[in-house]
């Protein structure tokens, strides 16, 4: 499914690590040394080298590591990327609306590639699997804030959903954006 936006928003269902795009975002913690769910299988499957940059990246400007809503690029390793862009989602509070955070995270991650000269870039729905995010709110925010911040030279964003309510929740969100 895509739009006629002027930069397509596409949805599909899978693994994040086995797309072939410019920058994959990463669903990160604040660390950034590495976690579960897809910062796990980033690591896994990125290798070593996304680590070791990571690493850098604490010894040098995030000494006290990435802030909430916040993205950096690393290099993507052994993926068939050329950088992955490391965020970080807020963790969904049931007293607190932390949407400003996570409509952030899609903001700074898009505008960090996009500055590296991404022209494809994969999202995973940020914050909706450990950091407990409801999937039907965390498809609208990601959505309509990508529709709202992706601009040429970027040529696709690409969420790229785990399994099938994910992604028939970005559908639903996708189709009502577009009215
Ligand atoms: N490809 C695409 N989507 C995936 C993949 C994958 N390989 N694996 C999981 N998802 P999560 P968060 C989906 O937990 O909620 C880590 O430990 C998953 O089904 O990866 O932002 C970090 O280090 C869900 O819909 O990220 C942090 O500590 C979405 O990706 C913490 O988890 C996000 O789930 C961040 O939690």
């Amino acid at each position: 499914m895509s739009t006629p936006s002027a930069v397509p928003v596409t949805l599909v269902q899978g693994d994040i690590t086995q797309q072939s795009v410019d920058a994959i975002v990463n669903a990160a913690n604040s660390s950034l040394l590495g976690g579960g769910g897809v910062d796990g299988a980033i690591h896994r499957r990125g290798g070593p080298e996304i680590l070791a940059a990571c690493r850098e990246l604490r010894a040098s400007r995030y000494g006290k590591g990435l802030r909430t809503g916040q993205a950096v690029a690393t290099t993507a390793g052994r993926l068939d990327a050329r950088w992955v862009v490391h965020t970080v989602g807020p963790v969904w509070s049931g007293t607190e609306d932390r949407t400003a955070l996570l409509e952030s995270c899609y903001r700074e991650a898009l505008r960090v590639a996009a500055e590296l000269g991404a022209r494809t870039v994969a999202f995973p729905a940020v914050s909706t699997g450990i950091y407990g995010w409801p999937m039907d709110d965390g498809a609208r925010i990601a959505v309509r804030t990508i529709l709202a911040e992706a601009t040429p030279p970027v040529e696709e964003v690409r969420f790229v959903l785990f399994d099938a309510q994910a992604h028939l929740e970005f559908r639903k969100a996708l189709a009502e954006a577009l009215g």
